[in-house]
């Protein structure tokens, strides 16, 4: 209890006489409306409270040993408890308002008129602006947007798409193995790209399929101006009857028209992946040179019968897009490992 405060806990504040005398001296309540009206601050004003009126205040204790006393006395000292009571509780809400009023009075009113205060505004980051890009172009040409894991299994990343244990193409994609194992035993990782999910999909859908599968990959490998080990990837997959290679190019054409406009040259290269035949790279043309910003191919005819689908009846082209380097493209940014420096002048710049 702060200084200033009355607090009577001794027997001096019963008086335990006659009808005509209280428990409660008529002094000792001016007194104690006297201190309160002195403080100046809540938490003062707060101490007063308990001591005054609190559960173990002489006030309630009083009014709580009224029963034991002689019928007599009873009624009188009731009423000047209760009249004490009443003084107290209209003394202390007037005071509370009164220090509500000084709180308010110094603050400086409110003039809307005044011009505001310039708030920082946050963005999309770029990675993210160029995935959108890329999901809107493929949406427009009829594809829709799915999403897989990012923890995958063994299975998935690599033995569902003819990449066996002691496959060379393993080697390429330096893995992040997880030190755990799923349901089946099977041995988890961070997926090393995104084309597991051609896999989840057609275990649970007919043809024909065109979707696009964006999202994030993991490799295990030392960075560079062109590499990251986190990066972002978009899968492509299309199954029908009666696609071409001829399909494939066709939309990998438009889709780059759409993004980088007439001016850029594409390129098409063999290239090899054990989940198609045939294979390809495409590359853009930039100013410091050419620029790979995908794989791709016509889906393995393993793989669709794997899945329960005649080869000869359906075909498939599936791609994997890298979505920094097509950042790095879009931006004329030379040095990919800018993207996750969080440094935010440069940032802001988009
Ligand atoms: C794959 O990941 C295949 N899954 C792509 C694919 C899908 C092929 C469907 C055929 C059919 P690759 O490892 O080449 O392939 O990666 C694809 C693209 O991701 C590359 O062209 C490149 O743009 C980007 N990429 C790959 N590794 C890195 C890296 N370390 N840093 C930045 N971008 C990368």
């Amino acid at each position: 209890m702060g200084s200033g405060v009355p607090c009577r806990h001794g027997s001096s504040a019963f008086v335990t006489a006659s009808p005509t005398e209280s428990l409660l001296s008529p002094d000792e309540v001016d007194d104690a409306i006297a201190a309160l009206d002195r403080l100046d601050d809540e938490r003062a004003v707060d101490a007063w409270r308990t001591a005054n009126l609190g559960r173990r205040s002489p006030l309630v204790r009083a009014l709580r040993s009224l029963g034991t006393r002689q019928p007599a006395a009873r009624a009188a000292a009731g009423r000047f408890l209760n009249e004490a009571k009443a003084r107290f509780e209209a003394a202390l809400e007037q005071k509370l308002a009164a220090l509500e009023t000084a709180r308010t009075e110094g603050l400086a009113p409110l003039d809307v008129s005044l011009p505001g205060y310039p708030l920082p505004r946050g963005g999309l980051h770029p990675i993210t602006r160029t995935e959108r890009a890329i999901v809107s172009a493929f949406a427009s040409m009829g594809f829709h947007v799915i999403e897989g894991p990012e923890i995958e299994t063994e299975y998935y990343n690599f033995e569902a798409l003819r990449i066996p244990a002691d496959h060379p193409a393993r080697d390429a994609m330096d893995t992040f193995y997880l030190d755990a194992v799923d349901s089946r035993a099977q041995p988890l990782l961070l997926r090393t790209h995104t084309s597991p999910n051609q896999i989840r999909y057609l275990e649970r859908h007919e043809p024909p399929i065109r979707l696009i599968a964006p999202g994030r990959t993991y490799r295990n490998e030392a960075t560079d101006a062109t590499h990251e080990w986190m990066i972002t990837q978009t899968e492509v997959l299309a199954v029908d009857r009666g696609l071409t290679l001829a399909h494939l190019k066709g939309t990998l054409y438009e889709f780059a028209r759409r993004l980088f406009g007439e001016e850029r040259e594409i390129r098409f290269r063999c290239d090899y992946f054990p989940f198609v035949e045939p294979g390809v790279e495409v590359s853009i043309s930039s100013p410091g040179g050419w620029i790979e910003i995908l794989g791709a191919g016509m889906v393995h005819p393993e793989i669709l019968t794997r899945m329960g689908y005649d080869s000869e009846e359906y075909t498939g082209f599936a791609a994997g897009l890298g979505v920094e380097r097509i950042a790095m493209l879009r931006h004329g940014i030379r040095d990919i490992r800018r993207f996750y420096e969080n440094d935010l002048r440069f940032l802001r710049q988009f």
